[in-house]
């Protein structure tokens, strides 16, 4: 049915569904086609909405969660029953351990035949299962609820602490119909999504007084902080207190990587020394050794402990979930961080200078440690000399979106290439998940309509490759730079059996990426030198044509697992 039964004054449950999301103002769909929604992705698109079609769920609902993160308006994935929701239920549950939101919406087989487990088509329970991995999860069964159900999806999604939510639309509910004008009327616009949250006045003083008080006081800064769009406030308040700041990899740019408060050239030198750290917008999990110190790094990593904490946060449960949290201030980051700067006068005093000077010596020593390496020319490249020249086109291309993921090609770009603007860094997250590369590059070029670079491993890249047929379909200005040194990790391994397998972190020798993107009507270019390199990115993004560099890397530059080696069993127990 379609929506020429308005003639005769009905509307059906694909219209609805269609109308519900216009109504809030949601634009675009990421899926895949296939029963039962193929002709919700057909009238979707003939209504007016963006329909980006994918080759797999899974690239498809990173693309919305990543829609979400840079948006602040939930991503929608559309998939089909069982298999598909499966395959998008990975981008979910990452969505939701991000705090990125978005909307899961699929289809799903008749629940007459699927509860009493006849063996329908793709038949699963898929409410229950989508449940536990995300943050709501919704199913609505007849047309007139439509509107509720979209609402609800919207405002779980949105409010609070951003996550995924599931929508479960069984096939029979798109063909029902109802009388137009009642349908019309069922449809809610949602307002105020995501209410402020205004912090409490005295949660607001005492992490002034807190902060008053420190002698080596740190700023981190999360990727709650990107995803809040507080950027001049949070800026401010860094520059008028003078605090030295970190910023988490996804919160990079939110000030320029350049500016002399940035402590991130001393991370290992900060985190252990400073006395009051506040965070905003981060959780001290993993990627903060708990709030711990020596769980990462390997052995030579200092343990934290003299810490006091102050935690922006808009979820109230946070605090205290690995460590005493001194201050912790619950409320939005933009209301939070806005109350905070007008607790502090003109007569707020600097850090003390021993603290900054003694950051500003190591951060100093490391940049020039850094440069040296940089200068190295090896033949083949490696990873630092690749990076120097991808570094160089982002210094001169600052608005252009940067997407990364792999072990050590993830590793190396966070701490060479800096980020000059908020939101441009799109990375593996709270999971270290690989995967995330295809459809954070489709996501991004969509709904930004900047260019994308997307700094991949050869490994990473695998997860999502077939998308360059997708990048190729939509044009998108999406370059591809796969640091390729054969394998996992590299392409050193032996395989000690004696049989002729290769070890199982190898790849096919000397693979030409490059060649995927040709298949498709793309560029595709072998660098083998950082000159190659630079031409080849300059002139993908002079062009704006869908480009994959096939940037060839010593296969025994990478090391195991880049900087987290100490998280592989057999290491981790070593350092015990
Ligand atoms: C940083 N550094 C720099 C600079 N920036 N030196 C010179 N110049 C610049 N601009 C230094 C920094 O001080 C550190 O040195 C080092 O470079 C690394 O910095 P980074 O990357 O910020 O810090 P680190 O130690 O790697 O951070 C830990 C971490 C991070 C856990 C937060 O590794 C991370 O985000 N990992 C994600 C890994 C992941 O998810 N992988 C996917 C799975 S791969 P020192 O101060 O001397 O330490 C499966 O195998
Ligand atoms: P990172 O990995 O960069 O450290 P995390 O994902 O661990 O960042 O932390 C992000 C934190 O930001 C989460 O605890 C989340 O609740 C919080 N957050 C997300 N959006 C907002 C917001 N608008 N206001 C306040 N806190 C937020
Ligand atoms: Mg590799």
């Amino acid at each position: 049915m379609t929506r020429d039964t308005q003639a005769d004054g009905q509307i059906d449950g694909f219209h609805l569904v269609i109308d519900a999301l216009k109504l809030n103002d949601i634009d675009t769909i990421f899926g895949l086609p296939g029963i039962p929604i193929t002709d919700l992705t057909r009238m979707a698109q003939a209504e007016g909405m963006r329909v980006i079609s994918f080759r797999h769920e899974q690239n498809a609902g990173n693309a919305a969660a990543i829609a979400g993160f840079l948006t602040q308006k939930p991503g929608i994935c559309l998939t089909v029953s069982a298999p598909g929701f499966l395959n998008g239920l990975t981008a979910l549950t990452n969505a939701t351990t991000n705090c990125f939101p978005m909307i899961l919406i699929s289809g799903s087989s008749e629940r007459e035949v699927v509860d009493l487990q006849q063996g329908d088509y793709e038949e699963m329970d898929q409410l229950a299962i989508a449940k536990p991995l995300c943050k709501a999860a919704f199913r609505v069964l007849n047309a007139e609820d439509i509107g509720v159900g979209i609402a609800r999806a919207i405002r779980s999604a949105v409010s609070g602490r951003p996550g995924g939510v599931y929508l479960d639309l069984p096939a029979k509910l798109f063909a029902q119909t109802m009388d137009a004008a009642a349908g019309k009327a069922s449809l809610i616009k949602v307002v105020d999504a995501a209410p402020r949250q205004i912090p409490a006045p005295d949660a607001v003083q005492r992490a002034l007084d807190l902060l008053k008080g420190a002698k080596k006081p740190l700023i981190i800064l999360g990727k709650g902080a990107a995803y809040a769009q507080a950027d001049a406030d949070i800026r401010a308040l860094i520059e008028k207190t003078g605090i030295p700041y970190l910023p988490m990899s996804m919160a990079k740019g939110i000030l320029p990587d350049t500016h002399e408060q940035s402590a991130a050239a001393a991370r290992s030198f900060v985190l252990p020394e400073a006395d009051v750290v506040m965070l905003i917008g981060a959780r001290l999990n993993w990627l903060l050794s708990h709030g711990k110190g020596k769980t990462w790094g390997g052995k030579d990593h200092k343990a934290w402990g003299n810490q006091k904490y102050v935690q922006i946060d808009i979820s109230p449960t946070e605090a205290d979930s690995n460590v005493a949290i001194d201050a912790p201030v619950v409320g939005d980051i933009g209301s939070c961080v806005s109350a905070l700067l007008s607790g502090i006068g003109s007569n707020w005093a600097k850090p003390p200078s021993d603290w900054l000077g003694a950051i500003a010596e190591r951060r100093t020593k490391n940049i020039a440690k850094m440069a040296e390496t940089l200068k190295k020319n090896p033949s083949p490249m490696n990873f630092h000399s690749a990076l120097a020249v991808v570094r160089d086109v982002f210094k001169a291309n600052p608005e252009t979106i940067m997407v990364n993921e792999g072990a050590n090609a993830l590793d190396f770009t966070r701490s060479i290439v800096d980020m000059y603007l908020p939101r441009k860094r799109l990375d593996v997250g709270t999971w270290g998940i690989m995967g995330i590369g295809m459809g954070f590059a489709v996501a991004a070029a969509v709904v930004t309509k900047k260019p994308v670079i997307a700094i991949e491993g050869d490994s990473a890249f695998g997860f999502s490759g077939m998308e360059v047929e997708t990048i190729c379909r939509y044009n998108l200005p999406v370059c591809v730079v796969i640091m390729n040194n054969n394998g996992v990790y590299g392409g050193m391994d032996v395989n000690k059996s004696g049989s002729a397998d290769v070890a199982p972190t190898v790849f096919v020798k000397g693979a030409r990426y490059d060649k995927m993107m040709e298949a498709f009507g793309g560029v595709g270019v072998n660098a083998t030198t950082p000159q190659e390199l630079a031409n080849a990115m300059n002139e993908a993004l002079k062009s704006g044509k869908p480009t994959l560099i096939n940037a060839v890397i010593d296969e025994a530059a990478g090391t195991e697992s880049g900087r987290i080696t100490s998280l592989n069993p057999q290491t981790a127990a070593k350092n015990k």
